[in-house]
């Protein structure tokens, strides 16, 4: 998949497909709530083995039943296309 840095109007254009997200500090963020700890567990044990395999991982944190992600591409400091794969992949386990 290409991975190259999203302009503002490209951002704007993804974030309509993807409900709740938003950019906040330039991260790509949303907080998202299951009905347990253990599904919330599980969709990140879900969402942990795709990004590992892409090779880009959210930045995230979990509380009981609550889970927190920002994403961003480290080495390039900006948003890129993977961040919003990533984004859609947790939008479409969630
Ligand atoms: N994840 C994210 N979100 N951004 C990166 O720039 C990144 C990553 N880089 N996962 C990868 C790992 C890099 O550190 C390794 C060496 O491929």
């Amino acid at each position: 998949m290409e991975r190259r840095k999203l302009t503002s109007a490209e951002i704007t254009a993804e974030l309509a497909h993807l409900p709740g997200w938003q950019v906040v500090e330039g991260k790509l963020h949303k907080q998202f709530t299951f009905n347990s700890f253990a599904t919330a567990l599980g969709w990140m044990v879900s969402v942990g083995i795709y990004a590992d395999k892409l090779d880009h991982h959210p930045d995230w944190c979990n509380s009981y039943n609550r889970v927190t992600v920002n994403l961003t591409t480290h080495d390039m400091g900006a948003l890129t296309t993977w961040d919003m794969a990533l984004a859609g992949h947790m939008e479409s386990l969630a």
